[in-house]
């Protein structure tokens, strides 16, 4: 397998993270995008969406989106239930993730992080923070009184929900306002296996 993929981007390492704790070998493949070789005709071939992550199998298959690679991964073991229910469950928090959390999060910390502070786009960051306090809200309260987001055990929802969660303070939003998300994110990290963003 080759995964092209973006060494700081959060939904690259969502992947690298679940390949390392599966103990799957793989290799890596550096897509600069910010050189715009997520654009390339070449690129475009492999995902027409022009985005990063792209897992191409031994076949030539190209899978696309991060949270339908970490399901594809994860079939089979206990990151993702077989049980139709807690499935069910797992995919209603990726699908929060990529329309709640990362939306917010990803932009806020790109806008934060990499752009220069009198690039027009500083403007969206106000908005971009009061969603992502929003999702961590919600998962906050969702995370009262319970160890992971589903089943009481670690699965793709919780490697999904962490690949942007845990870096919200890049993007200028203190987690010390969520108590049991902090929680969560100390317990995803001391999962066997787990790697840092940067890492992998
Ligand atoms: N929904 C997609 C989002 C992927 C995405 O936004 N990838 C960014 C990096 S985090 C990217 O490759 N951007 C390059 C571009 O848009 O040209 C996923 O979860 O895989």
């Amino acid at each position: 397998m080759r995964l092209h993929n973006h060494v700081q981007s959060g939904n690259s390492y969502k992947v690298r993270l679940l390949l390392k704790q599966l103990g799957r070998t793989y290799e890596n493949v550096h897509v600069d995008i910010f050189a715009g070789e997520s654009r390339t005709p070449e690129f475009l071939a492999k995902n027409p969406a022009g985005q990063t992550p792209v897992l191409e199998l031994d076949d030539g298959t190209m899978l696309a989106e991060s949270n339908a690679i970490l399901c594809y991964l994860a079939e089979g073991t206990a990151l993702l239930p077989a049980d139709p229910i807690a499935r069910t469950e797992v995919l209603r928090w990726m699908f929060f993730e990529q329309n709640s959390v990362m939306p917010h999060l990803g932009w806020g910390r790109f806008i934060a992080r990499w752009l220069p502070a009198d690039h027009p786009m500083q403007a969206r960051l106000p908005w971009h923070r009061e969603g992502a306090e929003a999702a961590l809200g919600v998962m906050e309260n969702f995370l009262a009184g319970r160890t992971f987001f589903v089943t009481g055990s670690y699965t793709v929802a919780d490697i999904a929900l962490y690949g942007y969660s845990h870096v919200a303070p890049e993007a200028g939003i203190e987690l010390s306002r969520y108590p049991n998300v902090r929680t969560w994110i100390d317990r995803i990290r001391e999962q066997p296996g787990h790697i840092a963003l940067e890492q992998g």
